[in-house]
């Protein structure tokens, strides 16, 4: 694999005749993106035609990784379905075949029938990797830099708290091909990533929706990371936090602000019925100096406990009503 053979490949991806759909999910962050391009790739070159399909629009990090790449624009896309970094099969028309992904399934999801590689790894990109380099496929720099990137940025720089084992020995490999030091790689990417300040973009880039067991909406979750000094309008964050209150019991925005020396003060926001519920449970958790700086809002200053949404989507969701 190449990057002149991947433009030419994304250049043909127009004129493939029904070919398989290889999605990440609709909030596409550099795994995604990266991971359903490659496994795409990889399955075209393996003799199954396959495109890469980009829901939503590139973030800032992943387009400055790709460089001069767009994905190619798809005018119909159903068909047969592969889903990579998510595993949301209610939403697609049309079938599911294959799935490559790092988020458990949770209670109630059906995957039956579909080829399911969901493996706990920090980044779904390391799975597609390790599909490459077993199908024996080689990789020139930029390519491999790309897989890099994409790791390094979803285990938050092969932090030890995200990334396991297999995302550390793939990095260590696709360093090996790209040459490429991978620290300043992910600074330059965080970089990318802390730079933006849209709210809107904000908001989107880093969403998770939780749902009650029969798919009753709970709680919208979005995280949004930007530098400190560089705080996103946030009477726009509260509009949409509003506007998300229609759908959800709750609806939370954690703004994370990142210092130079890379500690953090973290806000969370939340509206709707059960925003208080959620803000008490972030005071209690998070330690003495966390304040309650407005009614929806609870200031983490960088020495409280900090932790991460995953947590809290495990000690809310047991006790947060449903939207009803
Ligand atoms: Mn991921």
């Amino acid at each position: 694999m190449t990057y002149e053979r991947l433009m030419t490949y994304l250049d043909d991806c127009a004129r493939m005749e029904s070919p398989l759909l290889v999605a990440g999910h609709p909030a596409p962050d550099t795994d995604a993106a990266v991971s359903s391009l490659f496994e795409a790739w990889r399955l075209t070159v393996g003799g199954t035609p396959a495109v890469p399909i980009l829901q939503g629009k590139l973030s800032r990090e992943t387009a400055w990784l790709l460089g001069d790449l767009a994905f190619p624009t798809i005018p119909k896309a159903s068909g047969k379905w592969v889903l990579t970094d998510h595993h949301d099969v209610a939403a697609y028309d049309g079938e599911v075949v294959a799935i490559v992904d790092h988020h458990p399934v949770a209670d109630g999801e059906n995957v039956a029938g579909i080829d399911v590689c969901i493996r706990p790894v920090g980044a779904a990109t390391t799975i597609v990797a390790e599909r490459v380099k077993q199908d024996g496929i080689k990789l020139d720099a930029a390519c491999a830099r790309m897989l890099l990137g994409a790791i390094l940025l979803d285990t938050e720089g092969l932090s030890p708290y995200k990334a396991k084992a297999e995302d550390v020995a793939m990095a260590e490999w696709l360093v090996s091909l790209s040459g490429e030091p991978p620290m300043p790689l992910y600074h330059e990417l965080k970089e990318q990533l802390l730079s933006e300040s849209d709210p809107t973009v904000l908001y989107e880039r880093d969403f998770r929706a939780y749902t009650a067991p029969d798919g009753t909406p709970v709680m919208g979750f979005a995280i949004l990371k930007v530098k400190q000094g560089n705080l996103p309008d946030l009477a726009a964050v509260r509009r949409r936090l509003v506007q998300d209150a229609q759908t959800y019991s709750v609806a939370v925005a954690k703004v994370v602000l990142y210092a130079p020396d890379d500690s953090r003060e973290e806000m969370y926001l939340a509206a709707g019925s059960a925003a208080d519920a959620v803000l008490t449970e972030v005071l209690v958790r998070s330690g003495p100096s966390a304040q309650r700086t407005a009614p929806d809002t609870v200031f983490l200053p960088a020495d409280c406990h900090h932790w991460g949404r995953k947590r809290y989507g495990l000690w809310l969701m047991e006790k947060l009503p449903e939207k009803g």
